[in-house]
């Protein structure tokens, strides 16, 4: 086993790596690999394939997450779970959850060639629909088995009008079984989740790993403005009722509610608009808006100063305001438990034990109530992901996969 200097062998989780962002991508674009689609679906058979190689027991439970277990010398002892996901965004990065899985497979695998034990077991899960880039939900894996997805939940809808629960139906999974994804109280001591960055902060401090404090709580809408659809040459400025004019307003008010506190950030990240004729005032616009921060008051004054202004804009342009919520979540801490067993792998394997939040969501953020929580990140190249040009470089995520090994193995109880 070639070892590199991290203590994982990183050549073999490059390649995992290199793999696994072959699926669903297109000649001269990213990754997409939707919920449900035949893209996860290989996707988390050549996982399936990594787990078992490295000696894992694998199955899926009753909402598609893929699981890879590794026996303790306490088959019963609460678990140890690490891991992320394989879906993505449209047109997305190579890195961006199969970071996190297969550096968790790494990690175990490496325990598996050391025959190492531990008191607890070990999982390593792939969760189902992290991004929510098909049906706007999002993270719909780990909610299932926090226990908290509920089965209206599975009627969000993607573009084409199909459901989540038609969606799960098309893979042969039962909507009305979600339940049995659920873990039970005090199952699992513990998880932890190794991630890119996504931002610019450890390549400021040319750090190759950063250990996580909390994550940012988003909160996804959906605002619709109805005005009225008029002829663009006979129409008076004065006497219109131009739904995209007003939208316009209202995003440059969200840039600059966002701005003001420093921390939030805001962004119009989907916009229909109708009819669409070039000679047409717009009558009927919509649009998304994902508002986040690690402060939930804040975001939530952000939120409720936005919409007080949308209303006043939308009144005097004679426009009607819509909104619907999408998905609100608290910011979620890190727990103290699992910071600090990464703070001691970060010493072990000689890194600064540096410190940051994380403004994108995750899936730890569902588990909070279920068992303690942890991210280690590694380093993002300009900062950039939700992009094909998302890099993290082979030594980076080599040293992120043995920060998580070292840390695994102090959650697991080495013995
Ligand atoms: O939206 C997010 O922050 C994550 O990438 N799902
Ligand atoms: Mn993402
Ligand atoms: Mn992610």
């Amino acid at each position: 086993m070639p070892d590199s200097p991290a203590g994982i062998d990183q050549e073999r989780l490059w390649s995992r790596l290199s793999e696994l962002s072959k699926i669903g991508k297109s000649e001269g674009a990213g990754v997409t690999r939707l919920s449900f689609t035949r893209e996860e679906r290989a996707a988390k058979d050549l996982v399936a394939s990594y787990m078992r190689e490295a000696g894992l027991e694998v199955r899926e439970d009753a909402i598609g997450n893929l699981i890879g277990r590794r026996e303790g010398r306490d088959r019963d002892a609460p678990i140890v779970l690490a891991g992320s996901h394989v879906d993505s965004v449209r047109n997305g990065g190579d890195f961006d959850g199969p970071l996190g899985v297969l550096g968790a497979v790494e990690a175990l695998h490496t325990m598996s060639e050391r025959e190492l034990e531990t008191e607890r077991p070990l999982e390593v899960v792939a969760f189902t629909d992290e991004e929510g880039a098909r049906f706007s939900s999002g993270m719909i894996g780990s909610r299932a088995l926090a226990g908290t997805l509920k089965p209206e939940d599975l009627q969000a809808k993607d573009r084409d009008g199909v459901s989540i629960a038609e969606a799960m139906r098309a893979c042969g999974l039962d909507p009305e079984r979600i339940g049995e994804a659920a873990r039970a109280a005090g199952s699992v001591h513990s998880y932890v989740e190794l991630h890119i960055e996504q931002g610019g902060i450890l390549e400021s401090r040319a750090l190759p790993v950063g250990i996580v404090t909390g994550i940012a709580g988003p909160a996804w809408l959906r605002l619709t403005l109805t005005g009225e659809a008029a002829h663009a040459g006979t129409t008076p400025m004065g006497l219109r009722r131009d739904a995209l004019a007003a939208a316009a307003a209202v995003m440059g008010r969200i840039e600059r509610e966002a701005m003001r506190t420093g921390t939030s950030v805001g962004t119009v990240g989907q916009l229909e608009l109708s009819p669409g004729g070039i000679n047409i005032v717009p009558g009927h616009v919509s649009f998304s808006l994902d508002l986040r921060d690690i402060d939930e008051d804040i975001r939530n004054d952000v939120e409720a100063r936005i919409m007080h202004e949308a209303m006043l804009l939308c009144e005097k342009r004679g426009v009607s305001l819509g909104t619907k919520t999408l998905q609100r979540l608290p910011p979620a801490p890190c727990s103290k438990l699992v910071q600090e067993a990464a703070r001691a792998a970060c010493r072990e394997q000689g890194f600064e034990p540096f410190e940051l939040a994380s403004g994108a969501g995750h899936d730890g953020m569902h588990l909070t109530e279920l068992c303690p929580i942890g991210m280690i990140f590694v380093r993002s190249k300009r900062g950039i992901s939700h992009n094909p040009a998302e890099y993290s470089s082979k030594e980076d995520c080599a040293a992120g996969a043995a920060v998580l090994y070292r840390t695994l193995l102090g959650l697991a109880r080495e013995i």
